[in-house]
């Protein structure tokens, strides 16, 4: 068999906290429970650029091992958890976070405690955390009862909480933006995500600033940052109302939040950035979730969409200038939520053909 030499192997992508070991607050002696997370594709997006007049860029976060961005910032959270030596952990989820946190709490062999609003969540993430092992408690209650249940538990019994309440969750999740610069040589003119507890719009700008090297008098690998645009569901945009929304409805489950915990952080995000948070109506996230599907050949999950929605939409209205470089982080993968999918497009109706070459072509139009 013939030896393939080293320099010409492609390089195995080790998990973000190898990969950033030194900007992580982690040592050498931090134990690391990884499923190889991160290195996602930032994605050339032809469409979306050419209906923006912008250069449009996707940072592809369905590919993470569980299928969403969280498992940045679970790898950091759950290798400090056995660190600090936690049996279990527990966390409050729309749905990704705790698929997330199941996996990684069962590869480090601690016991992941699940808070899941009482059938708000997809099947999809319900099964993830059935699989990995998950001890379930179905909250009567939204998100925000789970996420207040989370920390009472965490405060009085020996459970650590993973939710981005944790710092360590945000700093495994800032190493996103760090690899859109190195991808692109330097930071985009804006940012956009959805935003539903706020932490990953948080991290990103942690992980800009840092990158600029804002903060110290060492030149950082990007020149500059972008300003960071957040979007909401219509329906559960408390950023948009100015303060918490008591009963947050949208279609996108991810982002039915309406007390998000990384607030002061999200503010000063889009504030020192010169951004925004709006919000889009379920209606504008499913087009978008469709127009990526159909356009760009990339199924997300619909949470992910807003970003998209929001990016099309401030183009649509004259509210976004040509030319500028543009990422758009899209969160989850759209097996996540199969249903809000298919509903989408109503009854499925293939053509039903004969196991015949030549009928099955004149019913597929192909003769
Ligand atoms: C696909 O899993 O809050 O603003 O509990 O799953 O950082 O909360 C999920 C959030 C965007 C919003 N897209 O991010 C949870 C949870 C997807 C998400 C968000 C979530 P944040």
């Amino acid at each position: 068999m013939a030896v393939v030499p080293a320099a010409t192997r492609s390089r195995l992508w080790r998990g973000v906290i190898e990969e950033f070991r030194d900007r992580l607050p982690v040592s050498s002696t931090t134990p690391v429970v990884t499923l190889r997370e991160g290195g996602t594709p930032l994605l050339p997006a032809p469409w979306l650029s050419e209906q923006t007049g912008c250069d449009v860029h996707l940072k592809v976060e369905g590919v993470n091992p569980t299928g969403s961005f969280k498992d940045r910032g679970m790898t950091v959270a759950v290798s400090k958890a056995v660190e600090q030596g936690a049996e279990a952990v527990v966390c409050a989820s729309t749905g990704n976070t705790s698929a997330s946190a199941a996996a990684y709490a069962v590869r480090a062999g601690l016991r992941p405690i699940v808070l899941l609003p009482d059938g708000k969540i997809s099947g999809p993430k319900l099964a993830q955390a059935v699989v990995h092992g998950g001890i379930i408690a179905s909250v009567e209650g939204n998100f925000d009862d789970c996420l207040r249940l989370a920390r009472e538990l965490a405060d009085t019994y020996p459970v650590a909480l993973v939710n981005s309440v944790n710092a360590f969750r945000l700093a495994g999740q800032k190493t996103a933006a760090f690899e859109v610069v190195d991808d692109l040589g330097d930071a985009p003119d804006v940012h956009v995500l959805p935003v539903g507890n706020a932490g990953n719009i948080s991290a990103y700008w942690m992980g800009y600033r840092e990158y600029a090297a804002d903060a110290g008098d060492v030149p950082g690998p990007a020149t500059r940052r972008p300003r960071m645009w957040g979007f909401q569901a219509a329906g559960a945009a408390p950023f948009v109302h100015g303060g918490p929304v008591s009963s947050p409805e949208t279609v996108a489950s991810a982002i039915r939040i309406g007390n998000p915990a990384s607030w002061d952080l999200a503010i000063a995000a889009r504030d020192e950035s010169g951004g925004l948070i709006d919000a889009m109506t379920d209606e504008q996230i499913l087009a978008a979730q469709q127009e990526l599907s159909g356009r760009e050949g990339l199924f997300v999950e619909p949470a992910s969409a807003a970003g998209v929605a929001g990016l099309l939409h401030y183009s649509r209205t004259g509210r976004l200038d040509g030319g500028q470089r543009i990422v758009v982080t899209v969160t989850g993968h759209g097996l996540k939520d199969v249903d809000t999918a298919s509903a989408y497009y109503g009854e499925i109706r293939p053509y039903v053909v004969p196991a015949d070459a030549s009928a099955a072509a004149a019913a597929l139009g192909l003769a």
